[in-house]
């Protein structure tokens, strides 16, 4: 059930300059509320996907406020919060590449493991602290079912997490819970299933395809190299995803959620489709390297969105092909952009 918000809404997101915060925090706008984003120092800007919201010409930029600090340092997370004094808190910052987990199995343990536990405790603190009743999202994954137990996944699958990113998530997920038994924290979990978008990292095997096919018919590349192409996922929109993560923290109650399509696809589907979207052949222009393989893969994901359904009213709005659609045409359109520069004398280059 909804419950009818009694205060000026405000936001923290961890996470906000990735792919699902930059959807999240347009959708929080839109809504009324402020937001506040958590960004990570770098010696580059890495706020791409939300540079356009500073840019509306409405309010909406003026809602919108950065802070540095990092889930790698708890005392960065207590201090945003005195300041920021959120109602909501949504922890979507990790190291969440599968295969970069592997190279990286103790960072990713941090960030996306104990990072969790020191935004829970942070946020356990201020609240007692401030007596303000903050509710909080954990970014959930489906890669915590790994070697699957039964299909579809369901909120009560057994997990069996296959990279040190899906333990990782296992960790954050077992620690969100605790948090909720143990303090009445209103905390949930999402449990999503891959989500993809135009704003996708491009490392990721969705976007991988479609920037090497927008690529390809101008003829800025010839050839993309993946690794298993057997593998299935469950795969949908980042931005109908994000409502979900709204939803949940709507409800009176804390509880967790299974969000996905309901549908699998192999990897060679998701490029058959994406190649032959712009009238060319995949395998033509699809070769394999075993570098993009994993020491243990997760091969099939399949996700039942029941619960999502019946308790939050939440259904996905963009099914397979229309995802497809939309990514190789923002696609398209870049590589179009890049010929351009290209033409000019720019350098332009793509890295796998
Ligand atoms: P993403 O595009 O990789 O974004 C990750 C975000 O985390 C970026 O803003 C990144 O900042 C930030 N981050 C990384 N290390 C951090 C640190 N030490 N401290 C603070 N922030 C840090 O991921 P996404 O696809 O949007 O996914 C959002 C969340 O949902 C992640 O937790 C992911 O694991 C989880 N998830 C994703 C999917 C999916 O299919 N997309 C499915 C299930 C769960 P920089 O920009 O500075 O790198
Ligand atoms: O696109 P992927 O890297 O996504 P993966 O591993 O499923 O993880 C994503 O979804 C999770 C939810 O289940 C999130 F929690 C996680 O943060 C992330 O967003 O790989 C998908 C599949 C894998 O089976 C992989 O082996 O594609 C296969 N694949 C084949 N060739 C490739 C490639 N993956 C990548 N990244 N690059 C390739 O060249």
């Amino acid at each position: 059930m909804l419950s009818a918000p009694t205060q000026h809404r405000i936001a923290l997101v961890t996470g906000i300059t990735g792919q699902d915060g930059s959807y999240l925090a347009e959708f929080l706008l839109s809504k009324g509320y402020d937001v506040h984003g958590l960004v990570r120092r770098s010696s580059s800007f890495a706020t791409g996907r939300i540079e356009h919201i500073y840019r509306d010409p409405h309010d909406a930029g003026a809602r919108l406020h950065l802070h540095y600090g990092d889930l790698a340092d708890g005392n960065s997370l207590e201090r945003v919060l005195r300041e920021v004094k959120p109602t909501e808190v949504y922890n979507l910052g990790a190291q969440s590449h599968v295969r970069v987990s592997f190279d990286m199995p103790v960072f990713t343990a941090d960030i996306a493991g104990v990072g969790t536990l020191r935004l829970l405790e942070a946020v356990r603190v201020y609240r007692e602290e401030s007596g303000t009743p903050v509710r909080y999202y954990q970014a959930s994954s489906s890669e915590m079912f790994g070697k699957v137990a039964e299909v579809p996944q369901s909120e009560s699958t057994p997990f069996h997490p296959r990279s040190p990113y899906g333990v990782a998530k296992v960790f954050s997920h077992w620690a969100t819970i605790n948090y909720r038994e143990s303090y009445g924290m209103h905390a949930s979990c999402g449990i999503l299933f891959n989500h993809e978008s135009p704003r996708r990292g491009e490392t990721f095997v969705t976007r991988k395809i479609t920037r090497a096919v927008g690529r390809i018919k101008h003829g800025l590349q010839n050839q993309v190299f993946l690794g298993n192409l057997d593998a299935q996922r469950d795969w949908g929109f980042a931005g109908d995803y994000v409502e979900a993560m709204w939803l949940m923290l709507q409800q009176d109650e804390p509880d967790d959620y299974v969000v996905a399509t309901g549908k699998t696809f192999s990897v060679r589907e998701f490029a058959e489709k994406a190649f032959a979207r712009v009238g060319l052949d995949w395998q033509k222009h699809v070769a394999y390297d075993p570098r993009y393989n994993r020491p243990a893969e997760v091969d099939l994901l399949l996700g039942d969105p029941a619960k999502a359904r019946r308790k939050l009213g939440w259904e996905p709005r963009v099914d397979f092909d229309g995802l497809i659609a939309m990514m190789v045409d923002a696609d398209v359109e870049m590589a179009a952009r890049e010929k351009t520069l290209r033409d000019a004398g720019f350098q332009v280059g793509a890295m796998e």
